[in-house]
């Protein structure tokens, strides 16, 4: 038993509330131990997860894989900087660009870290490649995009709870609705000459799982060629099998200028990011330009190619497309007062919930929780249903008859 036994949720929930910093709202559950699709709250009760720690845990809870490769490398060497060479990045800088095809990676931590080094990578193309006046560089975002927390980031945001009173943000952006073709062909029409990048989530997660119609993509990226532009894709929550292929981008045969990746790049096990890019991108960056002291540190090399391994070889995409089918399948032949409608790509879905008064979708997932299945309300009336992709098909359909169960609570 782990020395948590006699400590109620209550307790740490309220420990939270004292001593942490208010900035999360968390449903009332206390986990305390994870593997695979399951996690267990300190009372031992046993909970499917259907938000995977918002897709960062696709190879499931505690995978014995990455967690040795973390072990194996924390006893040996863990952080040098990058002020010296170490025995680790080199083989891991080869696995990931043959991985997803590009010349270089640039290896950081958070997603938000990989968003910014894309930006900064874009806008520093734009003035040396494009000949853009580096004070009239432009990059193009999405209304309802999720793409971080920084100051910049949220510049790019439309959501007032990610950008109201945070002071001055940061210029060069210009925001069109998203799955807008037509948005975009104006505006580079207009701004073509000055813009440097595209930037688009291929589905918003934050927007509530918004799947784009079918050829946005593409059509987008023929747009950014038209006007040399670059096409810049926020994979850090489609991507890694997540969506039913390895990329989301592949669902449409599209290659980014430039991938951002993170959350499952590390299997959930520490927080690993990246931008790939081609050289004629990547090398306008020069030494002492950008970084991170832990970006690229032995830990995360390690972690990331078993965390990339696992995927190819439990066949977490493959399986991702497959049962996903049959999420979604299930869930619309249930018919449920409280169901407005049902979307989704693999296993990255969203239960669009019809609020009636002491009805909302925050009330059904406190249900679902009582039920064992644990998800998040996203924008008031959403719940995204996303577990670990090693999710089997038993329990898979287990964990549907309790969150049909949650469901007829409000009939
Ligand atoms: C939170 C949402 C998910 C992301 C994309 C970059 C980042 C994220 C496409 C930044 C992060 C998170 C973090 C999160 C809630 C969340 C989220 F609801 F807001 F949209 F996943 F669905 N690009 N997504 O989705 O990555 O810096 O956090 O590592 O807790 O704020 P990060």
């Amino acid at each position: 038993m782990s020395n948590n036994a006699k400590r109620t949720s209550q307790e740490f929930i309220e420990l939270e509330a004292k001593y942490g910093a208010h900035n999360y709202h968390p449903l009332p559950v206390v986990i305390d131990r994870g593997e695979g699709p399951l996690v267990w709250d300190v009372e031992g009760k046993q909970y499917y997860d259907f938000l995977s720690a918002y897709s960062a845990v696709n190879q499931g809870h505690c995978h014995p894989k990455i967690v040795n490769a973390l072990i194996e490398q924390a006893k040996k060497l863990t952080l040098t900087s990058r002020a010296f060479y170490n025995s680790t990045l080199g083989d891991y800088e080869k696995f990931i660009t043959e991985y997803f095809g590009y010349d270089k990676v640039l290896p950081m931590n958070t997603g938000a870290e990989g968003d910014e080094t894309a930006l900064k990578l874009a806008r520093r193309w734009g003035v040396v490649k494009k000949g853009i006046p580096n004070d009239d560089v432009k990059i193009i975002c999405c209304e309802g995009n999720f793409h971080g927390r920084t100051i910049t980031i949220v510049t790019m945001s439309s959501d007032p709870d990610s950008y109201a009173n945070f002071g001055p943000l940061t210029p060069g952006f210009i925001r069109i609705p998203y799955n807008d073709t037509e948005a975009l062909a104006k505006v580079l029409e207009e701004h073509g000459k000055t813009t440097a990048a595209f930037l688009v989530e291929p589905i918003q997660g934050e927007a509530g799982v918004f799947v784009p119609d079918e050829g946005y993509l593409k059509k987008s990226y023929e747009l950014c060629k038209k006007h040399n532009v670059l096409f810049i894709a926020d994979e850090v929550q489609t991507g890694i099998a997540r969506t039913g292929k390895l990329l989301a981008c592949d669902h449409e045969g599209v290659r980014p200028d430039i991938l951002i990746l993170g959350k499952a790049l590390s299997g959930g096990v520490i927080p690993v990011s990246c931008c790939l890019a081609d050289d004629d991108i990547m090398l306008t960056i020069k030494p002492g330009e950008h970084g991170s002291t832990f970006g690229g540190f032995p830990l995360a090399g390690k972690v990331a190619v078993a965390a990339l391994e696992v995927v190819k070889e439990e066949k977490l995409a493959e399986r991702a497309e497959y049962l996903g089918k049959i999420f979604r399948d299930e869930m619309n032949a249930f018919h449920s007062p409280m169901i407005e409608l049902v979307r989704g790509k693999g296993l990255l879905n969203a239960v669009v919930i019809r609020n009636q008064p002491g009805k909302t979708a925050w009330d059904v997932c406190v249900e679902m929780k009582e039920c064992g299945v644990l998800a998040k309300p996203t924008h008031g009336n959403i719940i995204r249903f996303a577990p670990p992709l090693v999710i089997t098909e038993a329990q898979l359909r287990d964990a549907i008859g309790l969150i049909k169960k949650a469901f007829k609570k409000f009939e």
